[in-house]
């Protein structure tokens, strides 16, 4: 028998697999990507008495991978916060599914752990923008502002490193960077101890200002949009400059592409006040998906590009 824990490569997908493998120590087989990666479960050859544990990624783009894998006799646990589709009744499927705007898979982890590995859920939280709601978890574990900061800055860095193309566009893959997280129990001693966080700080910042050097394509009132060129450092700061903007201008909407083969990578995120919408925008085009605060295109055809420059605005007109 065989475990596979099957996961998002961003600060969500990574701090819910520690917040479990704390608990419930166990070597498996790690199956993970860049965060637009998210056809995942296909990619574990599982059989019977085989254990599947699947995180952060939509339930819907792997529905018929799970349902193969229970047919052969494999157990499934699956936790998220996407757009998910119809869920299947099955014995040896258990789902902890809630698309609330306000909760990610590391806060639904929380919930089953009843809490034991909180810390870990308030940088996952930061990681996928959601400040308020790390903040409450926060609270509950009386930390001093400082300390708060400090998982908040580690969260942003780890989402950071999941954007990409591809893992060859990234720092570190995923399932290295989940390893060497694995071996701290405190958020505070990878940030004080490791190495790996200076480089993510670092290349975060870096990549940043480039962004920062842009002019919008678009700036209106409750929306803008910006076209990063054709670049890896494009890739990677495309969906945490889309957080980082949302943070500075909470009841604006932003998108931000990124030029690719002929057409764009997009990444949408709904005003931090109002936050819904992003999944529907997106949905309306072939390669798109996510959730109701934040969503992305994988490649937006270029003759595309008027239409969404239209239904942005529309999605978004306040
Ligand atoms: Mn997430």
């Amino acid at each position: 028998m065989q475990f596979y824990d099957i996961f998002n490569g961003d600060a969500d997908g990574i701090c819910a697999l520690h917040q479990l493998r704390l608990e419930e120590p166990r070597s498996a087989v790690l199956v993970t990507g860049a965060k637009r990666e998210i056809a995942l479960v296909e990619r574990a050859d599982a059989g019977s008495g085989d254990e599947l544990t699947v995180l952060d990624i939509a339930f819907s783009t792997n529905a018929r991978a799970v349902l193969r894998a229970l047919e052969r006799g494999a157990r499934c646990r699956y936790f998220d916060h996407h757009h998910a589709g119809a869920v299947p009744q099955h014995s040896n499927l258990k789902t902890y599914i809630d698309t609330a705007p306000d909760t990610c898979t590391s806060l639904i982890v929380d919930r089953y752990l009843s809490g034991r590995q909180r810390i870990w859920a308030v940088v996952a939280a930061f990681g996928d923008n959601l400040g308020d709601a790390a903040r409450r978890a926060a609270q509950t574990l009386k930390l001093p502002p400082p300390e708060v900061d400090q998982l908040r800055e580690l969260g942003v860095c780890i989402n950071y490193n999941a954007y990409g193309e591809c893992v060859d566009d990234l720092h570190y893959h995923p399932a290295d960077l989940f390893g060497a997280l694995s071996r701290y129990r405190q958020p505070c001693e990878f940030v004080e101890g490791e190495p790996i966080f200076e480089v993510l700080k670092n290349g975060y910042q870096d990549d940043l200002w480039r962004a920062r050097g842009v002019k919008p394509d678009l700036a209106t009132e409750h929306a803008t949009l910006y076209v990063l060129p054709d670049a890896a450092w494009s890739r990677r700061i495309n969906g945490p400059f889309g957080n980082r903007l949302a943070e500075e201008h909470p009841a604006r909407a932003h998108a931000v592409l990124v030029a690719r083969n002929g057409g764009y990578l997009v990444s949408v995120r709904a005003p931090l006040t109002r936050p819904g919408g992003a999944d529907e925008l997106c949905m309306k085009f072939t390669t798109g998906g996510g959730r109701r605060g934040a969503a992305g295109i994988n490649l937006l055809p270029q003759e595309d590009l008027p239409r969404f420059v239209d239904e942005f605005q529309r999605q978004f007109a306040g």
